[in-house]
């Protein structure tokens, strides 16, 4: 939904309430709106309705939106099928270059120094001896041809090559149980994924884009690539990987884009 559909939407009459608060709160309205199939808007009014709480205020509208992503990422959760595939594609498919997107511009991507560049390795995991690109590309290689989708609605099919993620967390030894894999990124970015998402068989830690080192604009020289989540889930230019029980959350999440974020 574009920005001037959703504020017109939002500032739809109904009842005479002030819809400024859902303004205030763009990012979890329209991950709401995705979610829910809403054809029409949210708006205070339906929201009164559905919830029978009075928000007429800022903090009521915010904690009640909150309360309703949090309980949306535990149906997604629920629902997810951690054995179904998303669609795969063929070679001459896959885009070359890929779409480049961050929270900057491409001009001001950094190269990682691959002199210093390590992946370190925290939280619940036996082995916690840090990797080098050697010993990581030293794993058996997965492949990929599958579809990126940006939450700002553009997409693009690639093909993307590296260890399996599941692999890669049975090699450290992870608690496989625990709740959360998180990342770190030599940016100022971090994301965090549910462990049944980190377990998919379309999840790697990815190393190649289209058969080569995957370019610096792109991750190089490790991201994280998820077929069955938005793109924003997927850290580009890893530093660190970290499992655990504690809520990690990320750059996006933290500013209300919807945390479970799957397709
Ligand atoms: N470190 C880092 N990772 C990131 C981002 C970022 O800004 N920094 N942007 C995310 C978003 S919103 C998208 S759509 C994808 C884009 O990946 P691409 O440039 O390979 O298409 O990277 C994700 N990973
Ligand atoms: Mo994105």
């Amino acid at each position: 939904m574009s920005i001037r559909t959703l504020s017109r939407s939002l500032f739809r009459p109904s009842g005479g309430i002030d819809q400024s608060p859902l303004v205030e709160n763009k990012g979890l309205v329209e991950t709401l709106e995705r979610r829910l199939f809403l054809r029409q808007g949210l708006s205070l009014g339906a929201l009164t309705l559905l919830t029978g709480c009075d928000i007429s205020n800022n903090n009521g509208v915010q904690a009640m939106l909150q309360g309703m992503s949090h309980w949306n990422d535990r149906v997604q959760a629920w629902l997810f099928d951690p054995t179904k595939l998303a669609p795969t594609f063929s070679e001459a498919q896959v885009l070359k270059p890929p779409r480049f997107n961050a929270f900057y511009d491409i001009k001001e991507v950094k190269p990682i120094d691959m002199a210093t560049w390590r992946l370190e390795v925290g939280g619940l995991a036996k082995d916690k001896r840090s990797w080098t690109l050697e010993r990581i590309n030293a794993l058996p290689k997965v492949s990929q041809i599958t579809r990126h989708v940006c939450v700002e609605g553009w997409d693009y099919i690639g093909k993307w090559s590296g260890v399996s993620l599941r692999r890669f967390l049975q090699t450290i030894e992870a608690d496989l149980t625990a709740k959360y894999v998180a990342f770190k990124c030599a940016d100022d970015y971090s994301g965090s994924i549910d462990m049944a998402t980190a377990l998919h068989p379309q999840t790697q830690l990815t190393t190649d884009y289209a058969d080569e080192p995957i370019g610096d604009p792109y991750g190089f020289p490790l991201r994280l690539r998820a077929a069955t989540k938005l793109g924003f889930k997927m850290p580009k230019w890893i530093t660190s990987i970290e499992i655990t029980n504690e809520y990690p959350g990320g750059y996006w999440e933290d500013r209300d884009y919807n945390w479970f974020s799957g397709l």
